[in-house]
């Protein structure tokens, strides 16, 4: 009680401090307020603006369909690339194994495509002729187009020999056909060929001018073979 007392005046004097600075603060806030004054009420509209001009439009982003049709067409591009770079690769490589078929073949074979005719300058009649082309795992030669009979043509003039074809009318007189039955889809007969002569003509030789001529299928014949 006694200290309480002690320090009244004290307490007066501060709170009388207090209040003076809230007065001050009080008037410092009206100056201000008479200064500026306080935001009036929001006006009424104005009339509507004029319609802006078009802006130019701004990329869009990639979704994430067209990210994976970009990668998928990136790829594909380096495939193409690869693609024709084997493509090179395999046009040398196919010149180089013709010409190394061409020296290993020459003077007993030839190659027309992919198919190889070859001698050993053996000789046989036909069935002879037939048997030894199966043991090399070959077939007797039978052209199926100018190309290859001229291939052959060029085998029967180096060896002066003339072969029996894998052609004959054994079956069927008159009607000839390569040995697995297929019907003549090309054929070079000499004038007046097949005559059948004398009724025992059923296979077919080579003459050197690559024509063709039914003879007896007893007759010995150069050997060419096809692979
Ligand atoms: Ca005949
Ligand atoms: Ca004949």
């Amino acid at each position: 009680m006694h200290v309480h007392s002690l320090w009244n005046p004290w307490e007066q004097w501060f709170t009388r401090q207090r209040q003076e600075g809230k007065s001050k603060r009080r008037k410092g806030r009206a100056r201000v307020e008479r200064d500026t004054g306080l935001p009036g009420k929001a006006g009424p509209s104005g009339p509507k603006g004029k319609k802006g001009s078009v802006g130019e439009r701004e990329p869009t982003g990639l979704s994430g369909g067209q990210v994976t049709q970009l990668c998928y067409h990136s790829e594909l591009d380096r495939l193409k690339t690869q693609v024709r770079e084997l493509e090179a690769q395999l046009k040398v490589l196919q010149a180089t194994v013709r010409k190394a078929q061409k020296v290993l073949l020459f003077p007993n074979g030839m190659t027309v495509g992919e198919k190889i005719f070859k001698t050993e300058g053996s000789e046989g009649n036909f069935e002879t002729s037939k048997a030894v082309c199966s043991q090399t795992g070959g077939l007797l030669a039978s052209p199926r187009n100018s190309a290859e009979n001229s291939a052959i043509q060029q085998i029967v003039a180096r060896h002066k020999k003339m072969p029996f074809l894998g052609i004959n009318d054994i079956q069927t007189e008159g009607i000839f056909k390569h040995l697995n039955g297929e019907a003549l889809g090309y054929s070079n007969w000499a004038s007046n060929e097949p005559n059948n002569s004398e009724g025992k003509e059923d296979c077919v030789e080579v003459h050197s001018s690559g024509k063709w001529n039914d003879r007896s299928c007893a007759e010995k014949r150069l050997i060419i073979y096809e692979y």
